[in-house]
Parts: C-alpha cells; structure tokens; sequence
C-alpha cells in the first residue's frame, strides 16, 4: 500500500538523466536482508513445486530439472510478498517516475540459474534481445517507443561476473539493431555484466539489449522481474490472478494487476480506473 515512505524515493533528476541516456538504473539494497531471505526461501519452494498451471509454453512444469534454468512467469499473485514488491517504496515511486500513472504490471517472471552442468563447455554467445517480441517488427518508428520496463531484484549474489549475471549493453535502448558476433563464443561490443548484490534492484528500458549470462560459480542465481508497461498494452501473462484475491487487494494494487472498469478505460482511463493518478493528484505529485 503506498504511504509517505513512498514520498522519500520519488525519482530524482539525475536518476531520470541516468536512465534516459544508459536505459538502465541502479537501486542499491531496495530490499532489506530479511525481506530477500523471505522471498528466496518462497523462490525456492516454487523451483522444487512448480505448478502446472500456466499455459505460457516458457514456463518449466513439474518435474523441473533442478539443474536447469528455471523460468517461471506469472508469479505475483502467487505469495503475498510478490504482492508487497509490486508497489514497494524503494523502487516504485521510480516506476511512475519514468512511466507515469496510466500503468500496470503486464509480465513477471521469475528465473533460478544454478550452476551449468558441464564446466567444460566453451562460453556462448549469450541470448540478446530487446524486450517484446513483435513489437519490435511491427510497430514503425525508430528508435523504437519505451513503452515498458523491468525491475529486476536480485536475491543471490551475482557481485562478479560469471554468476549467472544479467548482461546488458549501456546505452543500446536506442538503437534498432545490435551487431551479435557470429563466433558463436564472444559478446557485443559493449557488453557488460550487471553486478548485484542481494537486495539490490535494476531498472532497464526494454529496448535495452540484454541476456542472461553463464554461471560458472558454485551458487544458484535466484532473480524476480517485475515488468511494468501502459495499461493499453495488452498483456504478456496469463495473469490467472484469482478474483477473491484480486477483491482483497487496494485500489492500486488492483491497477496494477491488470484491474479497470472497462476496455475503454484502458485508453481514455476515469479516476475510477487509476486511482495511482489520484493518489498523486492527493500528494501535489501531479
Ligand atoms: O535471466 C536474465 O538475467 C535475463 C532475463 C531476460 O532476458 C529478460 O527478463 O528478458
């Protein structure tokens, strides 16, 4: 629920400057020791009971592998502490910062990365990609629109690299292609891994080029991603959030899980349908 701790995390100007011109931003420990202690262990609980009811032909189902990437989407409405991030005072106020208010969260996953099987295996070229699929062939402007974000929190340390990092190119939000080396092995100029301590929280553009790195380290890599866009954008998940829940939630947590009066309040949205936008209104944010 949003309160005056939400007030002391607003977005800064040189945090917005940060953002704009890297695509990407740094929230150092956004999350207490206790909170990430607590959200790994329902991490974990997942990993080793994964439902089987996602029809996203990504989602790993039972059994799952243990020593395989595991990528789990759709998580909020799965444990109340996914909830609590969805508006947490660190980092949300960053959110709506950058974004504004007419927003929700329109795709979460979570993925644990333990350690890879064979050691002996040459590096790959990691997997790069610019966020949301066909949007990037089928909608025409260059550079391409923002449109939404990720948060990633990090709940394991991935402070050097080789442990499974988030790789990204600072800077490549605004460019429409990325030159991928056709060795097989090396990384785009530029490339950097993020380097993460438990705790610590990472914006980025989703037309920043990144991937997941190789973890060559003994410790399992546990991240959430919370993506948040438009409330016009339809949305990536199934978002099987139950009703009953959804009824238990406060009106903004409701908007940000998807809820609205109407299709046409996606677009041309009533108080009613934002009440993020009122609540700053409330606070002289507006
Ligand atoms: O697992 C990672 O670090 C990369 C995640 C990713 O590629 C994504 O969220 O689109």
């Amino acid at each position: 629920m949003l309160g005056p701790q939400h007030l002391e995390h607003l977005l800064t100007d040189e945090e917005r400057k940060t953002f704009e011109e890297q695509g990407y931003l740094f929230v150092r420990r956004a999350l207490p020791p206790d909170m990430v202690k607590q959200l790994e262990e329902v991490v974990d609980w997942i990993w080793r009971n994964p439902p089987n009811d996602d029809r996203d032909p990504r989602a790993i189902h039972p059994p799952a592998d243990p020593k395989r990437n595991f990528f789990f989407p759709n998580f909020l409405w799965r444990h109340s502490l996914f909830l609590e991030l969805l508006d947490w005072p660190t980092t949300f106020p960053k959110v709506w910062g950058i974004l504004g208010w007419n927003i929700y969260s329109y795709h979460s996953h979570l993925i644990v990365t333990p350690p890879e099987v064979d050691r002996g295996q040459p590096r790959k070229t990691f997997g790069w990609h610019q966020d949301s699929g066909r949007v990037n062939v089928e909608m025409e402007s260059s550079p391409r629109p923002r449109l939404s974000l990720k948060i990633a929190y990090f709940l394991t340390d991935v402070s050097e690299p080789d442990k499974g990092n988030l790789w990204i190119v600072p800077g490549s939000h605004l460019q429409d292609r990325l030159e991928i080396p056709k060795d097989g092995v090396s990384q785009p100029e530029g490339a950097v891994p993020v380097l993460a301590e438990p705790g610590d929280a990472v914006f980025f553009d989703r037309r920043l080029w990144h991937a997941r790195g190789q973890n060559f380290s003994d410790q399992t890599r546990k991240v959430l991603f919370y993506g948040y866009g438009y409330r016009w954008l339809r949305p990536k998940d199934d978002m099987t959030i139950p009703r009953g829940l959804l009824e238990r939630c406060d009106p903004i947590r409701r908007q940000l899980l998807g809820d609205g009066t109407c299709g046409n309040g996606y677009y041309s949205p009533r108080d009613e349908d934002v009440p993020l936008k009122v609540w700053l209104q409330e606070h002289g944010l507006l």
